[in-house]
């Protein structure tokens, strides 16, 4: 599913940039609401709660689970979020295949939601990260398993020029390896879900962070992000010993009657 995200991607991406080319965005970078600490915010709500902090993620619909919630209103959701104690939020931008959108981003920026932002999207092209600040985001994600070192260095930079937090997402030991002897990455997420066959499994988490890995993680000061398949208080504690502080949670919250009694059950 990852290769036919990308191909989509792809397409998409360069039509979009066709309507908007990089020099007309300039404008629209100027008037951009003002950029918030997205990893300030995590490390803050850690060490207020000595929980990690919760990155919340909007998302109506996934490939690997349909449509999560049928009466969908981004900014509803947004708002419960903030209530329940999140300490970021996460928008799916992506149209196709997770049923999100820029607008959703943008609507829940302005809507007076105070969470840092991060723009949930399959980054391939640097002009994503220009177009997610006009739309508000405080933080992009970069998939290390769709993108080469190169991009990886250059899409960081970016990220730092506009003020932005990268989270850099890895699945396994070698895309952490190839991450961790990248220089100023701040913010790493450990995807537990292999985006290639959806399999969940949240002892990824643990294993990445074992070792002589975990202590490199450490001595970076690298603020390490549990990702996907976190359902229950003992799943959140069992990723905290492993190492995390903070973890982007959607389908557990996003499906309850209430998301911000959902965050603190
Ligand atoms: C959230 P979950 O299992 O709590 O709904 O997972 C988040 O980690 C997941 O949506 C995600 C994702 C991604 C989505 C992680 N990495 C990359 C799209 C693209």
């Amino acid at each position: 599913i990852l290769e036919e995200i990308i191909w989509h991607k792809d397409v998409e991406v360069a039509q979009m940039k066709e309507r908007k080319p990089l020099f007309t965005l300039g404008k629209a970078l100027d008037n951009a609401p003002s950029v918030q600490d997205f990893i300030g915010a995590l490390k803050g709500a850690n060490s207020r709660t000595g929980l990690p902090g919760l990155i919340a993620e909007v998302k109506k619909a996934s490939p690997s689970r349909g449509v999560l919630r049928e009466d969908f209103d981004p900014v509803d959701i947004a708002k419960a979020y903030e209530k329940g104690g999140a300490a970021c939020l996460s928008v799916l931008t992506d149209q196709k295949y997770f049923q999100g959108s820029f607008e959703n981003l943008e609507a829940i920026r302005n809507s007076g939601v105070k969470c840092p932002l991060l723009c949930k999207e399959f980054i391939i092209d640097a002009w994503q990260i220009y177009y997610a600040r006009t739309k508000g985001a405080d933080a992009v994600l970069l998939i290390a398993g769709v993108l080469p070192d190169l991009d990886i260095k250059y899409m960081t930079k970016i990220c730092k020029l506009l003020g932005l937090a990268a989270l850099v997402e890895v699945h396994d030991e070698k895309e952490m390896d190839r991450v961790l002897q990248i220089d100023g990455i701040e913010l790493v997420g450990i995807n537990n879900r292999d985006l290639e066959t959806f399999k969940v499994d949240i002892s990824n988490t643990k294993k990445l962070l074992e070792g002589d890995r975990g202590e490199r993680i450490r001595q970076k000061g690298i603020t390490v992000v549990g990702e996907s398949g976190l359902f229950t208080p003992a799943d959140i504690s069992y990723v905290q010993e492993a190492g995390v502080k903070a973890v982007l949670v959607g389908e557990s919250i996003v499906k309850q009657k209430d998301p911000a009694k959902g965050i603190t059950e």
